[in-house]
């Protein structure tokens, strides 16, 4: 039977991947984000190629009100799998060097973010007995490595709260994985880098990275095992990377 998927960071990477991924298999799907044409185009897209139910909700998970207001503004509030991937790293640089936007923005979006949607799709999922809850960790929760500061403290974060979940919505029999990635060509480096285009394709030179579609494609089998079973922890990376440390680049 098709499943509603609710998927937050649409527009790009992962989430983008995720949603045609989700809407190939014939299940409906709630793409959000901020950029509305791009929400535009891909629910036109998923639409035409899939026939399947997309509906699109624009806001930004840092604002709890827009949340809010999101979700109720669902016509069926059954969810059967919530994505929490919206998510973002913004500048590179020692600690003592670090900007305070970019660590509002990485905390607001990777932490506060992610609790504000939950929040408003835990109790859905609770009074319908049944859910999934997947969150995109990340290898940077894993390990802190040189300038990663808090971006990977926001992971580190995301890898707590995917555990603490799992404990508390046991007795919900509501699911709680984590998928945690290693380096993916998406937007997320040229957004780290404050849209340097040149410099974001540096950090994939020499290897062969990830795809959002690659990650699309673990997220989805995380999502399709059988009933009974719930991967805990997902870490995945390119046959070029060992962990945060080590990448084979030739
Ligand atoms: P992209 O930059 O390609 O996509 C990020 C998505 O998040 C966009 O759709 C963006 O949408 C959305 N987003 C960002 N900020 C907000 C916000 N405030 N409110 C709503 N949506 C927001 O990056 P990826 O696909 O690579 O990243 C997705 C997730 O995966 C992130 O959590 C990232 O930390 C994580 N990750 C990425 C890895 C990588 O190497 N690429 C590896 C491991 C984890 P919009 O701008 O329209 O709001
Ligand atoms: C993104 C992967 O290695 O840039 O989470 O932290 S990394």
């Amino acid at each position: 039977m098709a499943k509603t998927v609710f998927i937050t960071g649409a527009t790009s990477g992962f989430g983008k991947a995720t949603a045609e991924i989700f809407a190939g298999n014939g299940d409906n799907v709630i793409i959000t984000g901020r950029r509305q044409e791009l929400l535009n185009t891909l629910s036109k897209q998923l639409k035409l190629e899939h026939n399947v139910k997309v509906t699109s909700l624009c806001f930004d998970v840092r604002n709890n009100d827009e949340v809010v207001a999101a979700i109720n503004s669902l016509e069926n509030k059954v969810i059967d799998i919530l994505i929490n991937n919206a998510g973002l790293a913004s500048g590179i640089n020692k600690i003592q060097d670090g900007a305070l936007d970019d660590w509002d923005k990485m905390i607001d979006t990777n932490v506060k973010g992610l609790l504000y949607v939950s929040k408003a799709i835990m109790p859905l999922m609770i009074q319908n007995k049944e859910g999934h809850i997947i969150n995109i960790g990340s290898t940077a929760g894993k390990e802190v490595y040189m300038n990663g500061n808090v971006y990977c403290a926001t992971k580190h974060a995301v890898n707590a709260i995917s555990k603490a979940m799992r404990i508390e919505l046991l007795e919900h029999g509501i699911k709680v994985s984590q998928v945690s990635p290693g380096a993916a060509e998406t937007e997320f480096s040229e957004v780290r880098l404050h849209g340097d285009v040149e410099k974001a394709k540096e950090v994939y030179a020499g290897y062969e990275p990830m795809t959002a579609e690659d990650i699309a494609s673990i997220i989805f089998y995380v999502a399709t095992l059988p009933k009974n079973l719930c991967i805990n922890d997902l870490i995945v990376t390119s046959l070029s990377q060992a962990n945060s440390f080590y990448i084979n680049r030739k």
